[in-house]
């Protein structure tokens, strides 16, 4: 059942994604978890103020540098990230010529398959992960461990949401960039990660696309000056000042009331 949602209502694009999810878990490929997952994410998306901010920008711009710039780049898709912006992952990947896998953490080959049909629905050539997830992440007991030897086992760039620490651990052990898209600037992911982006994937995936789309014009040295000025720990440190000045003006606010 879709509940209409009045587009007046002052929380219409908050609930049109709640809908969003759980039309995949109706569908049988978000899993209840990821039901959680996302009111995770929705309480940090309010303590961040549900736009995308100048930090996350910035990583948003080394993001797209470094997949502009990456040999084998590859866009991990999980239950939530096909819910949410299947047209957009399949647009990225066109974007920085990126290769799109399915990568499970509560893996069935039902889901897996219904996520690859999802992303061809929109427009995607090729999904890895469906049939040929043989490859081993070494040092990884989760079921995320199962790769593409064509994928993620040999990308330089892996683009991960909504991902758990160990597996983003794991990756840069292999010596891979990680560029993540988290909500909460403290997970594990998030602090593991080569570049994070604090933002919510309905927000960053398409912004990435725009951004890169104007940035693969640029010469090569232009990007790797991008990169080259990118610090991660500083983009974070930025996001939790931004949460604690926002927190400050809202808490003198409701005493003003
Ligand atoms: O589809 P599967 O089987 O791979 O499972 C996917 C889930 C999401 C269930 C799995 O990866 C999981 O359990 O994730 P976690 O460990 O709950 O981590 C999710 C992280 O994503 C948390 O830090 C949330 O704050 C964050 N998050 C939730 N919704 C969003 C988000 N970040 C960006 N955009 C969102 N919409």
């Amino acid at each position: 059942m879709r509940v209409e949602i009045p587009r007046s209502h002052p929380r219409y694009e908050s609930l049109l994604i709640r809908e969003k999810l759980v039309e995949g878990f109706n569908e049988g490929y978000v899993v209840p978890q990821g039901l959680i997952a996302h009111g995770r994410g929705e309480c940090f998306d309010y303590l961040i103020g549900e736009k995308t901010i100048e930090p996350a920008f910035k990583a948003i711009q080394a993001a797209a540098a470094t997949l502009l710039l990456a040999k084998h780049p590859v866009i991990s898709v999980n239950g939530n990230v096909a819910a949410l912006v299947p047209g957009d992952v399949v647009r990225l990947a066109k974007v920085v010529n990126a290769k799109i896998e399915v990568n499970l953490f509560y893996r069935t080959e039902e889901r897996i398959r219904k996520i690859a049909d999802v992303l061809r629905s929109h427009g995607a050539d090729e999904v890895l992960g469906v049939d040929d997830a043989t490859a081993t992440i070494p040092e990884l007991f989760s079921e995320r461990r199962r790769v593409s030897p064509r994928g993620i086992y040999i990308a330089d760039v892996v683009l991960v949401a909504l991902e758990d620490g160990d597996r983003t651990e794991a990756l840069r052990r292999m010596g891979k960039t990680v560029i993540a898209i988290d909500l909460n600037p403290l997970s594990r992911t998030s602090l593991a990660a080569s570049i994070t982006i604090v933002d919510n994937v309905v927000r960053a995936v398409p912004k990435l696309v725009e951004v890169a789309s104007t940035m693969r014009s640029q010469p090569k040295e232009f990007l790797e000056e991008i990169v080259r000025n990118y610090d991660n720990s500083k983009t974070i440190a930025e996001v939790l000042e931004h949460i604690c000045q926002r927190l400050r003006e809202l808490s003198e606010k409701v005493i003003k009331r």
